[in-house]
């Protein structure tokens, strides 16, 4: 049995690296959903639907557990599926299955981390607490999972969503590096000037920006600590693999990479993130 991820691109990729990087020996299969892509401007009930279809695509292709490694599809589908598909397809198939999201482990690390109080030193608007500030598609923003999970958790931290409509589109086109920069600086400084100040930390709270944090790190004011969501994942699934033997992850370091649209070589962007040239198979 493989590990699965699963994004609407090439996205889960950030996710993927990590979890490969922490058990090299497990076996994955990634599946990227490009037929569907860009899934951040859909409807919830497309998301859920083309979520659920993923899924099943990774479980029979072999996976027991199947990361959702797209923020959006963590936001809008997850609980969605756990409560009305995830029992009764475990039924019919007849193995241990599970389907876990990534934004619970990434507020854990978020809120859990020492928070220094630099709205004082920079002389805030915002007055006793801190801001943080996401990055993400409208879909999440949205659903306004990362305010409420942290809010559950931390009452002062000051959360702000800033949807970068297009962003995830623009990376899966494999588009230059300069109307990249564009819009990311864009987007800080529309967060910048909505909270007054530049947020103390922020998250990439879409899979995408990962493969371009750097053009981020260098459009926040240097230094500005990033909570960085695929280690946090990797924490909680490695922790999460070693208590469920019952998923039986293979050790055979097999890695299969699909995609529901054409395959092929990926663009440039994500080669030079993944650190070698990827190639998706059609499945
Ligand atoms: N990479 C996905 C996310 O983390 O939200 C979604 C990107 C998209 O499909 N717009």
């Amino acid at each position: 049995m493989a590990i699965g991820v699963f994004d609407s691109g090439v996205g889960g990729l950030s996710i993927h690296r990590a979890l490969v990087d922490r058990m090299p020996g497990a076996d994955f299969i990634y599946l990227g959903d490009q037929k569907h892509a860009p899934y951040g401007e859909r409807s919830g009930e497309e998301i859920v639907e083309l979520t659920r279809q993923g899924c099943e695509t990774l479980f029979n292709a072999g996976a027991s557990i199947v990361v959702l490694g797209c923020n959006t599809a963590s936001a809008v589908a997850l609980r969605r599926l756990q409560s009305t598909w995830l029992a009764d397809y475990r039924k019919s198939i007849g193995r241990p299955v599970n389907v876990l999201g990534i934004i619970v482990p990434t507020i854990e690390a978020a809120t859990g981390l020492p928070w220094e109080h630099e709205a004082e030193r920079r002389g805030a608007k915002i007055e006793n607490v801190d801001v943080l500030g996401i990055f993400c598609t409208t879909a999440t923003a949205r659903s306004r999972v990362y305010e409420i999970e942290i809010d559950k958790r931390r009452q002062d931290l000051a959360v702000f969503t800033e949807p970068c409509i297009g962003l995830a589109a623009m990376i899966e086109a494999g588009e230059s590096e300069e109307k990249l920069t564009a819009v990311v600086e864009s987007r800080v400084q529309a967060l910048k000037t909505r909270i007054g100040r530049y947020p103390d930390r922020a998250i990439l709270g879409c899979t995408h920006y990962e493969i371009i944090g750097e053009l981020f790190k260098a459009a926040l004011p240097e230094g500005t600590p990033l909570i960085h969501q695929p280690s946090s994942v990797a924490n909680a699934l490695e922790s999460y693999i070693a208590r469920h033997p019952e998923y039986a992850i293979g050790t055979s370091a097999n890695h299969a990479f699909l995609t529901t649209g054409v395959p092929g070589l990926q663009s440039e962007i994500v080669a030079a993130f993944w650190g070698a040239p990827i190639s998706f198979e059609a499945i």
